[in-house]
């Protein structure tokens, strides 16, 4: 099978198992050539599609394995990254239906808003931080579409790093009055707590995390624009949600999010 064919097939297969609510299988054993390079570009594509059929468009990106327990439990040293878009974006306050969900999980994480372009080459975390606006409390529910969330790296990565909503504190805070590898956070389900943290459990320093994004899209000739939200990644290990579940995190200076999930 050719290069572009192979894209749109996976793109295609990936867009349906989230529409209908059916999982997949890993791909890489149907298609050996999905690397990690390829899996970028069905990732672009399944984007493309989602912005085509229900009329969003791209706000921002995620990271995504970016602790070092899940790095290990995937065998790479690397994290991921994947896109937001308008469409998955949900607000504090209203209720989140679990039924459009395979088998969601929900994370704790810091929201980081731009306000001037970051483009690699050799970006650090101080380029990062003097990029931003704004920092925020965030929640990310993912949602593999692999059975199980069973996959490999090129497997997650086509999936759009299993993104499927997030959720951005209202009130926001600039970056520089805080330390960020040191900010504490606790996460909570249904008042009871079920992960505690610090910022520097992204790889050390959330802004890490997105430096190594803004190095790997000029990879590709793209960077991160004013305006885009990224989410920084999880401090901790995702939380499975049943109907009637509350979850809340809460950080160290820049204040808390909730949200309660429904059938
Ligand atoms: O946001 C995340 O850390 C998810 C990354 C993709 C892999 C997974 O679903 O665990
Ligand atoms: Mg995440």
């Amino acid at each position: 099978m050719i290069q572009t064919a192979i894209i749109d097939q996976i793109a295609d297969e990936l867009y349906r198992a989230e529409k209908e609510k059916t999982s997949v299988n890993k791909f890489v054993e149907r298609f050996p050539k999905l690397d990690e390079a390829l899996a970028y570009k069905v990732q672009d594509r399944l984007i493309e599609l989602k912005c085509e059929v229900e009329n969003t468009k791209r706000v921002g990106r995620k990271l995504g394995l970016t602790s070092k327990a899940k790095q290990e439990m995937m065998g790479v040293h690397e994290p991921s990254y994947g896109v937001l878009l308008g469409s998955m974006q949900v607000f504090e306050g209203e209720p989140i239906s679990i039924s459009p969900f395979i088998h969601a999980k929900v994370e704790p994480e810091i929201a980081f808003i731009f306000d001037k372009e970051v483009k690699g080459p050799s970006v650090t975390v101080a380029d990062i931080l003097a990029a931003t606006a704004y920092i925020a409390p965030a929640l990310e529910i993912i949602d593999s579409r692999f059975q199980g969330f069973s996959f490999t790296l090129p497997d997650a990565v086509a999936d759009n790093s299993s993104s499927s909503r997030f959720m951005i504190g209202e009130r926001f805070y600039k970056p520089d009055q805080f330390n960020l590898q040191l900010m504490g956070m606790v996460f909570r389900k249904n008042g009871e707590v079920l992960a505690t943290g610090a910022g520097a459990a992204v790889m050390g320093h959330p802004a890490r995390a997105i430096a190594w994004m803004a190095n790997r899209l000029h990879k590709i000739g793209q960077s991160i624009q004013p305006g885009e939200v990224v989410l920084s990644g999880s401090l901790s290990g995702a939380a499975t949600i049943a109907p009637g579940d509350h979850f809340s995190v809460s950080f160290d200076g820049i204040g808390s999010l909730e949200t309660v999930f429904t059938q």
